[in-house]
């Protein structure tokens, strides 16, 4: 595929699961960063109306928002990265079923324990929910710690669902809480940041400190 390829992200948000994805397939782009403070941007919001990044911008100009939509858009276009079995691989069903349930059960933590006061109103309700919001992820992660039982997330190849876990855990609890309470997803993390590509990604996403590169 040629043509220019606009990703909008934030350093170090979803949009950095994107990048690396990006790097990995050997993907060119360029990013337009928003900074944290002005989310949601009015700029932002005209690309995606739920003011979220990422979002991608097509060489035909369509938009296309979702981290997990943006990662099957490379398994379709880039099949050769690898980074998403196709149909009828053994690896297949995990891997959908992985890449879903990242999005689906722990992002939304990070959406309510980011913005509490969009969801409830009051000092107090805002603290309970951020709480219990930061403790369900820690559960959750602990979930899919005792559930892997290969090197990488979906056996023995690494996918794109090992990306999301590298960059996730660098966002709260952090990686120091992985070393400790999620010993194989922090390992999995690791083995992702050695891949040279990702050393530009993870330093122009603010990263780096994070992952010990
Ligand atoms: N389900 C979305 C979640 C995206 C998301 O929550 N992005 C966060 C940053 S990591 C965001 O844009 N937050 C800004 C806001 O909600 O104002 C995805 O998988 O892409």
């Amino acid at each position: 595929m040629t043509g220019q390829l606009t990703l909008y992200g934030a350093r170090g948000g979803g949009s950095a699961i994107i990048e690396a994805l990006f790097a990995l397939a050997g993907i060119e782009y360029q990013v337009r960063y928003f900074s944290w403070e002005d989310l949601p941007d009015s700029e932002l919001l005209a690309i995606n109306p739920q003011g979220e990044i990422p979002a991608l911008r097509l060489e035909n100009g369509e938009i296309l928002t979702e981290t997990a939509a943006i990662a099957l858009w490379i398994g379709d276009h880039f099949p050769e990265s690898g980074l998403v079995p196709p149909a009828g691989d053994p690896c297949r069903n995990r891997f959908l079923h992985r890449l879903i349930w990242l999005v689906a059960a722990v992002y939304p933590t990070f959406t309510f324990s980011d913005h509490p006061r969009r969801f409830i109103p009051g000092d107090d309700g805002a603290q309970a929910l951020y709480e219990s919001t930061e403790r369900r992820r820690q559960q959750l992660w602990r979930q899919f710690e005792a559930e892997l039982d290969a090197p990488w997330a979906c056996g023995e190849e690494m996918t794109a669902v090992d990306v999301f876990i590298a960059v996730m855990s660098c966002w709260r609890p952090r990686r120091a809480w992985f070393a400790q309470e999620c010993p194989k997803l922090f390992a999995i993390a690791r083995q992702v940041d050695k891949l040279t590509p990702l050393h530009r990604v993870w330093r122009d996403n603010e990263l780096a400190g994070e992952a010990g590169i």
